[in-house]
């Protein structure tokens, strides 16, 4: 009777795995249609898509902590407080919920309970995803009584769900290793990447506490091993504070103004928090279901028509805009402003060709509204506060003014001198942005090597000299007309500011090339962060570069030139000359000759050059500030740290 129970149940499992192994196949045999990709970025994912999970069980009310591990041998693991993945058999599928939850395609929240208001998740696609990319993964589920185990393979099931023992406490704890069958690479976890998720995170649910461990083996002499906690009792208003203090700006107010509110059956609830600093450029995070809505969307724009009509109404009501003045515009409210807007809601829609942008309207509703009533009242009671915020908005509008004229400026003069590009530029004969580029040289010398040097059929070269303009110091209407920015504005041929237009841009490649030392940096920052505040999409796009050029020249006998573009790559070809060798070490690009500076620097067929890449605006703004703010120590800190913006390219 007994022999019989069993060989029915496995009879059951059978046809039960055949289906569990034609789903995940299909996650094996494209893996980009479930993570995004397969390099680093799609690494990552995978711990994220399981991190969700334990974050849905905090939103749910029954977790308050999650703790994240880099193990030896590149395996994570993931663990939580909480109630623990139930391990009662799924009436469907015949088989213990938990091995329902890593086995079949999209079974995420959906089995037992109901699921929750919100989904996380990038696409919701969970934990079966990376059990089938995973080498092995093991899951351990305490429901208070008993400790169960059960272990996958390439999301097959190797072992049972089975006891392992006993322990009075709840929670859930997955192991596992990616395929490096699937992943280019396996090795690349990069703590600072996961860091700046999970502290994302922990800002994004108030009170939940994040523990980040890097337990990998390290090497001898390394410090101490990596370990943080995320843990904000405040939540968004955290969050704002934290980004001005890591770009180390100053505040025009001390406190985090913040606003909260849900709907009646509470399906969904909106919060934001937002604060003033001295400069000039805004920074508005928003996210949906605590993911990062880059393209905005209806809670962004409720957030935005909120806070012009309010203050525009309040300045009005206070004598801050005369009778006769119009009214401001949205931006001057949001010039110095840091916001976060977030929004929970159970059937998010995301729109656009990246899927980051929020559709849902009742969110636009919900966020005007909340901010239209509340920040009436914070207005009221907090005068000066409001005073502070409505004069930085005048002089916002003040600069516009000023900017615009400036703009007509440029216009009104001779159509002639209008259409003629720089004097110092040496243009190039094609016409095509596809094939032509321009390089934007540092100083006089170099710029004549250059000149000389390049293939003048698609190679422009625009020299520069003297001190650059630092744009984060200043408001729009001192750029506009600027005398080291124009010329590289008139060159590129695209406008800057609102006016930017990229499909006039007359060079598909930008290529910033600046000597490898401290004044080299200081200029390629500059031209950096202009292009990033004033061209975004140059940069988005993929069009800036920085050349690099080699900073040794071996040379071998009378005739054989090596060039070296690191310290390594100069020890590896002295080792391998083995012989005597001279060295030089370039100073500046100044002590090239022209055919030197071609074949090391500019020569297409064999040049290195790092694109510029803006993927995180986030992270590249606080490069950008940190780079170029007041504060000397942060800055120092930042490039010792290394610089996160640009993405090695070979070309
Ligand atoms: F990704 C995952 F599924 F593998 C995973 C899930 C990984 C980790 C680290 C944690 C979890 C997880 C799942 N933590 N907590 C839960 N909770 C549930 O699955 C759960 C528990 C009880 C009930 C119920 O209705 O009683 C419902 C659910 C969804």
């Amino acid at each position: 009777m007994d022999n019989l129970e069993i060989a029915k149940t496995e009879q059951e499992y059978t046809a039960d795995e055949i289906q569990v192994l034609e789903g995940l196949e299909a996650v094996r045999k494209r893996p980009g249609m479930y993570i995004g990709s397969t390099g680093p970025k799609g690494l990552h994912h995978l711990v994220y898509e399981i991190v969700d999970n334990s974050i849905d069980e905090a939103l749910a009310g029954y977790c308050d902590k999650i703790e994240v591990s880099i193990l030896p041998g590149n395996v994570i693991r993931v663990s939580d407080n909480g109630r623990g993945i139930p391990v009662g058999i799924n009436q469907k599928m015949g088989i213990p919920a938990v091995t329902v939850v890593f086995t079949v395609l999209h079974a995420g929240g959906k089995f037992g309970g109901g699921g929750y208001k919100v989904s996380g998740g990038l696409h919701g696609v969970g934990a079966s995803v990376v059990n089938a990319l995973s080498t092995w993964l093991e899951v351990k589920v305490c429901d208070g009584e008993k400790i169960y185990r059960q272990r996958y393979e390439r999301g097959n099931i190797v072992s049972e769900l089975e006891v392992i023992g006993e322990s009075s406490e709840r929670g859930t704890e997955v192991t596992f290793k990616a395929d490096p069958e699937i992943f280019q690479e396996t090795d690349v976890y990069d703590y600072s990447v996961l860091e700046t998720r999970l502290r994302e995170q922990a800002f994004l649910n108030a009170g939940i506490k994040i523990v980040l461990n890097d337990e990998r083996e390290q090497e001898e002499d390394v410090e101490e091993r990596k370990h943080d906690v995320f843990h904000y009792e405040g939540g968004i208003a955290s969050f704002v504070e934290y980004i001005h203090k890591k770009r180390s700006l100053d505040i025009l107010h001390e406190d985090v103004i913040y606003f909260a509110a849900s709907n009646e059956d509470d399906t969904a609830s909106a919060e934001v928090a937002f604060q003033y600093n001295d400069k000039y450029s805004d920074l508005i995070l928003s996210f949906a279901n605590n993911i990062r809505t880059t393209d905005g969307g209806t809670h962004e724009e409720g957030f935005k028509r909120a806070i012009t009509t309010v203050m525009n109404e309040y300045a009005r009501k206070h004598k801050f805009l005369k009778d006769s003045d119009k009214n401001l515009l949205g931006e001057d409210f949001r010039e110095g402003m840091t916001a976060i807007i977030s929004v929970k809601l159970s059937e998010a829609q995301f729109e656009g060709q990246t899927k980051a942008k929020l559709g849902n309207t009742a969110m636009r509703t919900m966020v005007q509204n909340l901010v239209n009533d509340k920040l009436r009242i914070y207005f009221d009671e907090h005068p000066d506060v409001t005073k502070t915020i409505l004069e930085k908005a005048c002089q916002a509008a003040l600069a516009r003014e000023k900017a615009r004229h400036a703009r007509e400026l440029v216009r009104r003069k001779s159509p002639l001198e209008n259409a003629s590009l720089p004097g110092k530029l040496a243009d190039c004969q094609s016409r095509n942005p596809e094939e032509t580029e321009v390089y934007i040289v540092e100083g006089d010398s170099a710029g004549g090597s250059a000149k000389n040097g390049r293939d003048r059929k698609y190679q422009a070269i625009l020299p520069l000299w003297g001190k650059m303009l630092n744009v984060e110091k200043v408001r729009e209407d001192k750029i506009i007309g600027n005398d080291k920015l124009t010329p590289v504005i008139t060159a590129l041929g695209c406008g800057v500011g609102k006016e930017f237009d990229i499909s006039k841009l007359r060079y598909g490649k930008v290529i910033i090339m600046a000597d490898a030392d401290v004044d080299g940096s200081h200029i390629r920052t500059l031209l950096l962060t202009f292009f990033y505040r004033y061209m975004q999409p140059l940069v988005e796009q993929g069009h800036v570069y920085i050349a690099q050029p080699p900073l040794y020249r071996i040379t071998k006998g009378k005739t054989n030139h090596f060039y070296a573009y690191t310290d390594e790559e100069r020890d590896k070809i002295l080792r391998e000359l083995n012989c005597k060798t001279d060295i030089q070490r370039y100073k500046g690009l100044g002590e090239m000759d022209p055919e030197q500076l071609w074949e090391t620097t500019m020569n297409p067929e064999t040049r290195i050059m790092l694109r510029v890449n803006v993927e995180d605006a986030m992270v590249a703004d606080e490069t950008f500030s940190i780079l170029m703010g007041e504060k000397v120590e942060p800055r120092r800190l930042f490039i010792e740290q290394n610089a996160k913006y640009v993405q090695n390219l070979d070309i």
